[in-house]
């Protein structure tokens, strides 16, 4: 019963993520399809070191939009851009916002940023939790943090114009 109820709550989930998708794309059957294929979390792990594991292509896409850790444990993020698109044109990161933060209005600042390839400008960093540098096709990155205290956290990809395609919750438990 606790099941079927779960599993009804990710059904509702998923139809309501392909709906916003063709919303943004205009309907793309083929990816709409893909999506929901996907497993869009991670396992919760309970160990010391939480390690996740994120992907991103040319299609500005994160694998996963929930990521899950508990509190007190470390957190190891590593991403992975599986494109072929130099960072200058298709730059991702995994920028973990604080709470409350008016994500438009980080991004635009990332956006306007001097810094090399739209990385997070100086003066909003205390926005920031943690993040990862701007990479490009081919790259990795990682980052290592302490988890923050329990709660949702808002997750995004800063490269102008990425945040809306690439975001996602990361919530500490
Ligand atoms: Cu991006």
């Amino acid at each position: 019963m606790k099941l079927k109820n779960i599993i009804g709550v990710i059904t509702v989930l998923t139809l309501m993520t392909d709906c916003n998708e063709k919303a943004k794309s205009g309907h793309d059957p083929l990816s709409s399809s893909e999506i929901s294929s996907q497993d869009k979390g991670n396992e919760l792990s309970n160990g010391p070191i939480a390690i996740l594991t994120l992907k991103a292509g040319d299609d500005m896409k994160f694998d996963l939009s929930e990521l899950k850790v508990r509190e007190g444990q470390t957190v190891r993020i590593i991403l992975h851009h599986t494109g072929t698109i130099p960072a200058s044109a298709m730059g991702h990161n995994v920028v973990l916002l604080q709470k409350g933060v008016d994500i438009p209005s980080f991004a635009a600042a990332c956006a306007k940023s001097d810094a090399p390839d739209f990385d997070i400008p100086a003066d909003r960093l205390k926005e920031v939790v943690a993040h990862t540098k701007m990479i490009g096709g081919g790259e990795t990155a990682e980052i290592e943090f302490k988890a923050p205290p329990k709660g949702s956290y808002a997750f995004i990809c800063s490269f102008p114009g990425h945040y809306a395609m690439m975001n996602g919750m990361f919530t500490v438990e």
